[in-house]
């Protein structure tokens, strides 16, 4: 959609109106402004993007979000025939709506509190503005009957804030990271309308069972509505000149006690990756002579595993650290045996709860590398630097062995990563039970990365696996993975969303996109 002063308005008075709206707190698009002032728009390609990107093209889409730099007011644009909807954020609402309440706040509580979540009313102020600002745009360019889908933890008051403003929308959310169970969740001052705010959609997407029983459970103890099973009924408080438009939805119905309530379902759709681009690059001979150049440069260890993390205090750096460090002590291994390389790349480094991790992180792996590496060999090769995929897909393809071993996680689609380069069918998955991969990649070995001596023994297990025992869990994890794509998830998500009777649907979506 290329906006021009002809393009057909939206009855709200806007410049363009989309049948389908994405809404995240990041675009799929960086602005990086030149030394000599060019602006560039760089696309990031992440999962979601690559889902997103048929379904929005044929669905005549657009993105609302923030474009990763403060007070930046650039008008909408179109990028690869998705029309992209910046939203301003100032350098104070990235102080205390982003870093402040999204990852201060909500991102330790809803990770079951792995560090002290903090409480600031003035963080909270912020977010509902800023909840608000998103809210308001992703109204001002959607088409009358169009289906917005808001992403994660950042927005979850858009959905009611849009509903109030546009109830002829369809509105689905999808939370990435887990939804805490309520002894956790009940310490968030602000509960109740955080679970208020989730229910303006009509349909509440989560990445595990748990994490949906979990939310349900939160709004029968908030708000006693009555669930069953997926659905909520939530009760409406219709004014009688609405009442016809409201009646007539297939969404409303008049529950036993004569309240005409609104159902929402909130259910699990475990995310996914774009499998087949991963497998292509690890087909790629450049890529599988990069791996090799990997192994050489490492010295040739028998054994190379591996960690590829956002530096983040949920993804367990530290016992994995502290489990290889014991094995180097105990003499189970030694560094010309095996050695780990780190990948840690730099995250929301002006958070404090941050900087004292990478303090320990790095203490740690300089202690363990002064005790045990040679002249020849490094027992930890820690990165704490960003890469590109390619080079990623070398370092899946060069170990023997992937540690994941989150505390807490959502997804974690490094685990799927790995299982989707593997094409060989070689290589150990090492994974938490405790992220969300754990529910489909049961073939991996599985850990309590808080146990550090199972912790110790499953390393021991995966270093001396069988080729046969490795390939037979291999083939499996990646008939999950090739399976169940992130094309499958959009597509289930999607045709959930718009099926009123809310039976999972994975064959067409309204637009035509089947999932494949
Ligand atoms: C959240 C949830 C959920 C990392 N370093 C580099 C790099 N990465 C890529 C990985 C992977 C992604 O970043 C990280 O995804 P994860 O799923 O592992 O974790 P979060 O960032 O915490 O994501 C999580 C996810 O949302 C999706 O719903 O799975 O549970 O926490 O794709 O490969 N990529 C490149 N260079 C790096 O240095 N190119």
């Amino acid at each position: 959609m290329i906006f021009t002063d002809e393009t057909a308005a939206p009855s709200n008075g806007s410049r363009a109106a989309y049948d389908l709206i994405v809404v995240s707190n990041r675009l799929p698009v960086d602005k990086v402004t030149h030394a000599d002032g060019t602006v560039e728009w760089r696309t990031s390609p992440g999962g979601l993007v690559t889902a997103l990107e048929p379904v929005m093209q044929q669905a005549d889409g657009a993105w609302v979000g923030w474009a990763g730099v403060a007070d930046d007011t650039s008008e909408p644009f179109e990028q690869d025939d998705i029309s992209i909807v910046p939203v301003t954020l100032t350098a104070d609402d990235i102080e205390n709506y982003y870093e402040g309440f999204s990852n201060d706040t909500l991102w330790p509580l809803y990770h079951d509190v792995i560090a002290p979540p903090t409480y600031h009313r003035e963080w909270w102020e912020s977010y509902v503005r800023v909840n608000q600002r998103f809210a308001e745009k992703a109204a001002s360019v959607a088409a009358q009957g169009g289906t917005v889908w808001v992403q994660d933890y950042q927005l979850q008051l858009v959905p009611k804030m849009l509903r109030e403003m546009r109830p002829d929308l369809t509105i689905g959310f999808f939370n990435h990271i887990p939804f805490p169970a309520y002894g956790i969740f009940s310490q968030l001052p602000w509960r109740q309308q955080i679970i208020e705010g989730l229910l303006g959609a009509d349909l509440i997407g989560f990445q595990r069972a748990a994490d949906a029983g979990n939310f349900t459970r939160a709004v029968r103890r908030l708000l006693s509505y009555t669930t069953r099973g997926s659905a909520i009924d939530v009760p409406l408080e219709v004014a009688p000149d609405d009442e016809p438009e409201v009646v007539g939805s297939p969404r409303v119905s008049t529950a036993k006690n004569g309240v005409l309530v609104r159902t929402v379902n909130a259910r699990h759709f475990p995310i996914s990756i774009d499998t087949q681009s991963f497998e292509n690059l690890a087909r790629r001979p450049d890529i599988q002579a990069r791996a090799r150049e990997i192994r050489e440069g490492l010295g040739n260890p028998k054994v190379v595993m591996l960690g590829v993390d956002r530096l983040d205090y949920t993804k367990g750096i530290g016992h994995r650290l502290k489990a290889f460090g014991e094995l180097l002590a105990d003499g189970a291994v030694t560094v010309e045996d095996v050695t780990l390389v780190q990948v840690a790349s730099p995250s929301r480094e002006r958070v404090a709860a941050y900087q004292q991790l990478r303090d320990e992180v790095e203490l740690t792996v300089g202690r363990i590398n002064g005790d045990y590496s040679t002249i020849s060999h490094t027992a930890i090769s820690y990165l704490h630097q960003g890469y590109p995929r390619e080079e990623m897909v070398a370092l899946y393809l060069a170990s023997d062995v992937m540690l994941v071993t989150a505390l807490r996680d959502g997804m974690n689609l490094v685990a799927k990563e790995y299982v989707a380069s593997r094409f060989d069918n070689d290589g150990v998955l090492v994974l938490s039970e405790f992220a969300g991969a754990a529910d489909e990649l049961k073939t991996a070995l599985l850990v309590n990365p808080h146990d550090i001596d199972g912790l110790k023994e499953a390393l021991l297990e995966a270093i001396a696996m069988k080729k046969g025992e490795r390939t037979k869990r291999m083939r499996a994890l990646r008939k999950r993975v090739l399976d169940y794509d992130v094309a499958r998830w959009s597509s289930a998500f999607l045709s959930t969303l718009l099926d009123p009777t809310g039976v999972p649907s994975y064959v067409t979506t309204k637009w035509g996109a089947s999932d494949r």
